[in-house]
């Protein structure tokens, strides 16, 4: 649909440029769309963790994790969201540090975090890890400090040797600004950057000019809400923005029958190099690596997941053996 229609007050009538398809170019997203405030520090954050970086001749991965919100309102009171809390992201970015790579991880605020998982997303509370003592400190419980005093121990490393660079978004524009800007940072790294867009990106959102300025009022009843496709942007960040680095993106579905076709049809229209196709009920046990030439599945058993292994100590050393050909010869097999 070319236009959105929002039976709501906008700011403005202005027609949103489009490429007679209904989408809007990606360029033409940025120049009517508001950057985030935050975006200059963002910016010199990433420059200087990739100018150290590409010094010490480190492999770089950006990693996306969490899901991006759509703003109902230009001062937001509602949004959409989706269901991503970044498992997949934070997860994973354990396993990159473990295999030596420097981490960029861009999240959604709030969502889960390397290390941090393993204590603030289980049953228990914060303070369920800890006990009281008479000098008046406070210590862990002896039975969750060998596993804390292991995972603290390799986050400080990571800090130590600023390896890691927390970065995040909330937004949908915001997440689109800060993933063109952060891959042509890290394109300086040029095949040694590898870009894991693992956050779940919507497709659908209302642009910035057609919202309404203030909170959606209830007096006329229901609400309609049209919305516009998301531009697709992995198109110019495959071909412009870090056109030399190893570039996988996911691929989430709910209809088995339409994983493998919909993974392959992104890798052959954006011409990067890994899809890796996910079903939401199975995400965590099963994934598909789809690359120009293969397709491999990577499962783990029921005993595995009984055992708490996790997809990621297998999704990753296949990454990093796919951008280690990468580095060596620009191809991926
Ligand atoms: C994924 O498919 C991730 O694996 C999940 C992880 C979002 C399923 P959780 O955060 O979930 O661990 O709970 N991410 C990509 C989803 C996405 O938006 N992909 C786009 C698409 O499918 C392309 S980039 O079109």
């Amino acid at each position: 649909m070319a236009s959105i229609t929002v039976p709501i007050p906008t700011n403005s009538n202005e027609p949103i440029l489009d490429n007679g398809q209904g989408v809007i170019d990606p360029d033409v997203y940025f120049q009517i769309n508001e950057s985030p405030a935050d975006l200059p520090e963002f910016e010199s954050k990433l420059n200087t963790f990739v100018d150290f970086h590409k010094s010490k001749g480190s492999n770089v991965v950006f990693i996306t994790s969490g899901g991006t919100t759509v703003p109902l309102e230009n001062q937001t009171v509602r949004f959409i969201d989706n269901f991503s809390n970044g498992t997949r992201g934070a997860t994973s970015a354990e396993y990159f540090l473990e295999a030596g790579y420097a981490v960029v991880f861009m999240h959604r605020q709030n969502s889960i975090q390397p290390y941090n998982r393993h204590f603030t997303h289980s049953q228990m509370g914060f303070l369920d890890y800890l006990e009281p003592m008479e000098n008046g400190s406070v210590q862990v419980l002896s039975k969750y400090a060998a596993k804390m005093h292991e995972l603290l121990t390799k986050y400080n490393e990571a800090k130590k040797s600023n390896r890691i660079l927390m970065l995040d978004f909330v937004t949908l524009p915001e997440y689109l600004f800060k993933l063109q800007s952060g891959s042509k940072i890290l394109a300086r790294l040029e095949r040694k950057a590898m870009y894991y867009l693992a956050a779940a990106v919507s497709d659908f959102f209302i642009p910035s000019q057609k919202m309404a300025e203030h909170k959606i009022q209830s007096r006329d009843g229901g609400l309609t809400l049209t919305l516009d496709q998301v531009p697709k942007f992995l198109k110019p960040l495959v071909s412009n923005w870090a056109a030399k680095g190893l570039i996988v993106s996911f691929k989430l579905e709910t209809d088995s029958n339409l994983l493998v076709p919909k993974a392959r049809q992104a890798l052959t229209r954006y011409g990067h190099q890994v899809v890796i196709g996910n079903m939401l009920k199975t995400r965590k046990q099963t994934v598909t690596f789809i690359t120009q030439h293969n397709q491999k599945v990577l499962s783990l058993s029921q005993q595995q997941m009984a055992d708490g292994i996790e997809i990621e100590s297998e999704i990753i050393p296949e990454l990093a053996r796919i951008h280690q050909n990468w580095i060596d010869s620009g191809k991926t097999e």
